[in-house]
């Protein structure tokens, strides 16, 4: 028997752990614990989700992004007492940008939130500066890995995918902003790469409700086809 009919085998276990995620009990395999499985909080930071940031500035309405911080506080506690590794990303670039395509620029510089130009918390989307940082309600502790990441999704041109590795994680439940750009980039590369995912729907927003809901919908179909989606009440009801 292979390493993956052993473990299609154990999803069809009674004793599984699981959450009651949509479309199927989370992880297919039933095998949910710190030792295989990470929470990874993408991008609340300041130009995210705080007044002068980047989604400010582009005129979306914050409240919407920062609607999750709530819901991911309660999950990063539940999570930090059980021992679970926790993963933050940042998205930004270096201060010389010479990591910042021309084409993600001009876009930016077109609609008046030019990345790499001085905004109200700094230089926008840039590494150091103040609307890069985390917002304070979510700061992680030390220890927990950041990953800085030049582009939407949080592998490329980083060293996500060998700290994963590294801690043995093969589960991984996504939050943060936005929910149809960084969060699902990322689970879609996360799940090509044979990474099992769950999204949590109330820890994740984006600059439009109608683009959070259609990317939650995407995640379904198929059976599942990036993974799954729980809130995070149904997940925190698994964890205890
Ligand atoms: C965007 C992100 N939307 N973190 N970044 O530009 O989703």
């Amino acid at each position: 028997m292979t390493l993956v009919d052993e473990r299609i085998d154990a999803a069809l276990k009674p004793d599984a752990v699981t959450v009651a995620a949509d479309p199927y009990p989370w992880p297919f395999d039933g095998d949910l614990g710190p030792h295989n499985t990470c929470l990874v909080v993408i991008d609340m930071q300041t130009d995210f989700c705080a007044p002068g940031g980047y989604v400010d500035s582009m005129g979306y309405d914050i409240s919407l992004t920062r609607a999750p911080i709530g819901p991911i506080q309660a999950v990063l506690a539940a999570m930090r007492a059980k021992g679970y590794p926790i993963l933050h990303t940042r998205e930004g670039h270096k201060p010389d940008l010479s990591d910042l395509p021309a084409n993600k620029r001009w876009r930016s510089q077109r609609i008046g939130a030019g990345i790499g130009d001085q905004g109200p918390c700094g230089r926008i989307l840039v590494r150091g500066e103040p609307g890069w940082e985390i917002i304070p309600e979510l700061q992680p502790l030390p220890g927990e890995a950041i990953i800085d990441k030049p582009g939407k999704g949080s592998f490329i041109a980083t060293d996500l995918d060998l700290v994963l590795q590294n801690k043995r994680i093969r589960n991984i439940i996504l939050t943060g902003v936005t929910t149809d750009v960084c969060v699902h980039t990322t689970m879609r590369d996360a799940n090509d790469r044979g990474y099992e995912c769950l999204l949590l729907s109330d820890c994740c927003a984006a600059t439009k409700v109608e683009n959070h809901l259609a990317a939650i919908d995407m995640i379904k179909m198929q059976g599942g086809v990036f993974g799954a989606v729980a809130t995070s009440a149904e997940f925190l009801e698994a964890l205890t």
